[in-house]
């Protein structure tokens, strides 16, 4: 097990497209593994693999109090149910310190791989409707300050910059 570098806003590198995974074998489970751990030390509720500079779609969250109910999601897919949505004040492990509202569908049907490469279907709402579209936008080299302000954006970017 390892605690991965977490990439910083702006770091370019946070822009990359990470490509599907073609078989979960050895060397992705040992990600998995880093990745958790990576996010419980940062006390995160999800990390995406682009954000330890890993160009995979990989994604873990653990939505729980006590990190008792971890969840993988490899190659996910979002279908949009329902257009209505929701207002979160979203934060990211790449950009600390920061929270602004984001307006996110509040229903979606996530298709993806498990840890062992078994596909599986979840319906999502609440928080883990916006945590897995905001995890999917890391693997889209996507922020959630793209949804802000240009004005708000540059702010954040700036005050990221000095630290
Ligand atoms: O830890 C995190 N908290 C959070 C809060 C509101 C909306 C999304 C998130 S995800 C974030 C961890 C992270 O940066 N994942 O990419
Ligand atoms: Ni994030």
């Amino acid at each position: 097990m390892a605690i991965l570098n977490i990439l910083q806003y702006p770091n370019p590198r946070l822009r990359t497209t990470a490509l599907p995974v073609v078989m979960v074998d050895k060397k992705v489970k040992q990600l998995l593994n880093d990745m958790f751990e990576t996010m419980i030390d940062a006390k995160g509720i999800g990390l995406a693999a682009t954000q330890v500079d890993v160009h995979q779609r990989v994604i873990v969250m653990d939505l729980s109090e006590d990190n008792s109910d971890p969840q993988v999601f490899i190659n996910p897919e979002i279908e949009v149910l329902d257009e209505a949505t929701q207002p979160y004040d979203e934060g990211c492990l790449s950009i600390p310190g920061f929270y602004e509202t984001v307006e996110r569908p509040c229903h979606v049907m996530i298709s993806a791989l498990d840890g062992e490469g078994i596909a599986f279907k979840k319906e999502a709402e609440g928080l883990l409707a916006v945590c897995i579209q905001h995890e999917i936008d890391h693997l889209e080299g996507k922020l959630f300050v793209d949804y802000l302000s240009p004005l708000k954006r540059q702010i954040i970017r700036k005050k990221m910059k000095k630290k």
